[in-house]
């Protein structure tokens, strides 16, 4: 395709080739910094300025989405009384689901990790993002038509959170209050956006810790075909 040539609508792709050497040094770079990353529930109370929080939500905003319509709401909350009553409601749904209703099979894998329904990470992070699923979006004309792929597409820009948020100094943890209908009240969202993660971020507490996991190696995880 020559210059001029380019349909209406688009731009031409900004692209800067990287020599080989250096593509493997990044590359290995961000393996080395994405394999540091820990989950821990454990949260020093420090304050976090909400440029940082902006930023993360940008980060993750960039998320390739079904038909580009990132469907897709975050919403940071460092208001405590806020916090403190999206803890309490969290906690209540899951003491039901910890005491009641874990399924056995479910209890096996989970226990070794240490949780429970106590949640003082929710009051505890300066800041905890809420990331709400579009189902639907609304059509020019004011009626409400699918969001496709969102469950996806969400799942990519919640990556792109954890990765910008531990990139830059900070720790997250993807909390996941089941059920979690009681977000979407407390948060004054609409009947379309659904709750999917609930994730404080701050700094880690002095004294935080993290069950001593391994990752599956490359072999377990991957085939190729050449
Ligand atoms: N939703 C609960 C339980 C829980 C489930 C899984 I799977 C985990 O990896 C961790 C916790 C909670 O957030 O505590």
């Amino acid at each position: 395709m020559g210059e001029g040539d380019i349909e209406p609508g688009f731009v031409p792709l900004v692209f800067h080739e990287l020599p080989e050497d250096e593509m493997r040094e990044r590359a290995q770079g961000f393996h080395d910094l994405m394999g540091a990353r820990r989950t821990t529930r454990h949260f020093s109370k420090r304050d976090v300025s909400r440029d940082l929080i902006e930023l993360a939500v940008k980060t993750a905003s960039t998320a390739p989405s079904g038909a580009h319509l990132q469907p897709w709401t975050f919403v940071a909350v460092s208001n405590p009384e806020l916090k403190a009553r999206i803890r309490e409601a969290a906690e209540v749904e899951e003491k039901k689901f910890y005491e009641e209703r874990m399924p056995e099979a479910w209890e096996e894998v989970l226990t070794p990790l240490g949780t429970d329904y106590v949640k003082e990470h929710v009051t505890d992070a300066p800041w905890i993002v809420v990331l709400f699923r579009h189902s639907q979006r609304e059509r020019p004309g004011g009626e409400m038509s699918p969001a496709y792929y969102a469950q996806e597409s969400c799942g990519i820009a919640a990556g792109l959170f954890i990765a910008a948020v531990h990139n830059m100094g900070l720790t997250t943890l993807t909390h996941t209050p089941s059920p979690m209908g009681f977000l979407r009240e407390i948060l004054w969202r609409p009947d379309h956006e659904h709750a999917m993660l609930l994730m404080p971020v701050g700094y880690p507490a002095e004294d935080a810790k993290v069950p001593g996991l391994k990752r599956k190696s490359l072999d377990e995880v991957s085939k190729f075909f050449e």
